[in-house]
């Protein structure tokens, strides 16, 4: 066979393999044979000059001509090739963002406390008050002495009060964050404090750390008839809009007068179940004990009188409530330890 004929061959086989190479892959060694630094044509290319002068033209020209005529096949099959494959990989790739994870993850929800404590946020936030939030280890100073508790009462003792030094307990109620806001912004002041709390107690209806939410309402013209309708608010709610709340004479240290606030019990009708018979939830009063509250004592605001609260000046209403006892009248959980027991058969009910 003459050097143009097998150059010619050569050409038309190299065009052959080239458009039938099925990937890249495949079409890159169909390029190593046909024009790779030991193929056939690249070597009659190198070896041109040891040809006959009156050959070396046609066969260098024709040898090139046919590497060229490969090398544009093999760029537009590679061309051809890529835009495939990458049609292939955006369609095997496709995700629908819409779909559902695998396996579907359950949505999760808040422990029945943190849902009560919101829904307790909600409505005060409602009214007008703002949330603030404190230290559970607070100095004795604010969490007794400030709150116009003397110095021989009984729940300062280290058998009722967690203390961490002599001057440092773990708070036993929100309140020392009142005392705090207060010392923070003249009046009028309108906030709850939420927050985790600590008593040395263990029982049924107490464990030794719980919630609380205080409110607190300081401006010129605050009077017990303002919580009295703060609190009728809150309670239909929390309870529902057929509620009614009764005040009751209370002594608290920080308060005075100090009240005991009942709601009108959702379980029965004025102390009646309708089998006649009594109801165990408010045990045939008609009424549920859900806070403690009262008029600021004045002695409380002489502890951050320097800030415009000027008992002279300014009145006051607070109160207190146990987020665990809201929670377990909305709830009827048998013992509050229950809600720190974590037990998911209990939790997977409420919140
Ligand atoms: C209860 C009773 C109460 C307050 C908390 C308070 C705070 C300041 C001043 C005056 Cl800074 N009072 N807080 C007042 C009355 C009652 O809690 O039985 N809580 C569970």
């Amino acid at each position: 066979m003459s050097t143009a004929d097998r150059i010619a061959a050569l050409r038309s086989e190299g065009e052959a393999a080239v458009s039938s190479a099925t990937g890249t892959a495949e079409l890159e060694e169909v390029r190593v044979r046909f024009l790779g630094r030991k193929a056939e044509l690249p070597n009659l290319l190198r070896d041109v000059g040891k040809l006959p002068p009156d050959e070396r033209g046609p066969v260098g020209k024709g040898a090139n001509e046919a590497r060229k005529a490969i090398e544009a096949a093999v760029e537009a099959r590679r061309a051809e090739l890529e835009a495939a494959e990458l049609e292939a990989r955006l369609a095997a790739d496709v995700v629908d963002v819409t779909l559902p994870g695998s396996p579907a993850v359950p949505a999760g929800h808040h422990h029945v406390i943190t849902a009560v404590r919101r829904e307790i946020e909600d409505v005060f936030l409602g009214l007008g008050f703002r949330v603030a939030e404190g230290p559970e280890a607070d100095l004795v100073y604010y969490n007794f002495d400030a709150l116009n508790f003397l110095s021989n009462h009984p729940t300062r003792l280290e058998a009722d009060t967690f203390y961490l030094a002599d001057d440092i307990v773990l708070r036993t109620h929100t309140s020392p964050m009142q005392v705090r806001a207060m010392e923070l912004q003249p009046p009028p002041i309108y906030i709850i404090v939420p927050g985790r709390t600590y008593r040395r107690d263990n029982d049924a209806t107490h464990t030794p750390q719980f919630h609380q939410v205080e409110g607190l309402a300081v401006d010129e013209d605050v009077t017990l008839g303002d919580l009295q309708g703060t609190l009728l608010s809150f309670a239909r709610a929390i309870f529902g809009d057929e509620r009614d709340v009764r005040l009751r004479p209370h002594f608290f240290p920080f308060t005075e007068p100090s009240v005991e606030v009942d709601v009108s019990c959702f379980n029965c009708t004025h102390g009646f179940l309708r089998d006649g018979g009594r109801c165990p939830l408010c045990k045939g009063t008609g009424w549920i004990e859900i806070l403690g509250a009262g008029m600021v004592d004045p002695n409380v605001f002489g502890y951050v009188r320097e800030h415009g609260y000027d008992p002279d000046r300014i009145q006051g209403f607070a109160f207190g409530m146990g987020i665990e006892r809201i929670a377990f009248l909305k709830h009827r959980v048998p013992d509050l330890r229950m809600f720190y027991e974590n037990d998911l058969r209990m939790l997977e009910q409420f919140g």
